[in-house]
């Protein structure tokens, strides 16, 4: 009688563990929250896309004409962006096809990251 009570709690536990794990296996959002590295390196991804229409080195600038920015709630266009650092104009040339990342400061347009695809 009493073996059968200790058998049975057991075996409720034991339905309980299994049930919990597929619960946690189908939270994706939750789990990510876990690993705030991979958040990190989502961020330094380059977010949009775009074609170099022209290099402004003197001024530090760069026209491009991009596919919509999420990040800046723009729709594509054509428009000038100033480097955040002259540096990353090195090498660019018009006609190159770009992946690159727009941000807003003070009413400008800065180009932070920029890199050339084939
Ligand atoms: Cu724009």
């Amino acid at each position: 009688m009493k073996l059968n009570r200790i058998v049975f709690a057991l075996a409720v536990a034991g339905a309980s563990v299994a049930y919990a794990q597929p619960t946690q296996l189908t939270q994706p959002a939750d789990h990510a929250a876990h690993h705030p590295e991979a958040e990190a390196s989502a961020s330094q991804e380059l977010l949009s896309e775009g074609e170099v229409r022209k290099v402004n080195r003197e001024a530090g600038k760069v026209t491009l004409r991009h596919g919509p920015l999420v990040n800046l709630d723009m729709p594509a266009m054509t428009m000038v962006f100033t480097a955040a650092d002259p540096k990353l104009l090195d090498g660019l040339k018009e006609g190159d096809k770009v992946r690159f990342t727009a941000d807003r400061k003070e009413g400008t347009y800065l180009v932070t990251a920029i890199r050339v695809v084939q």
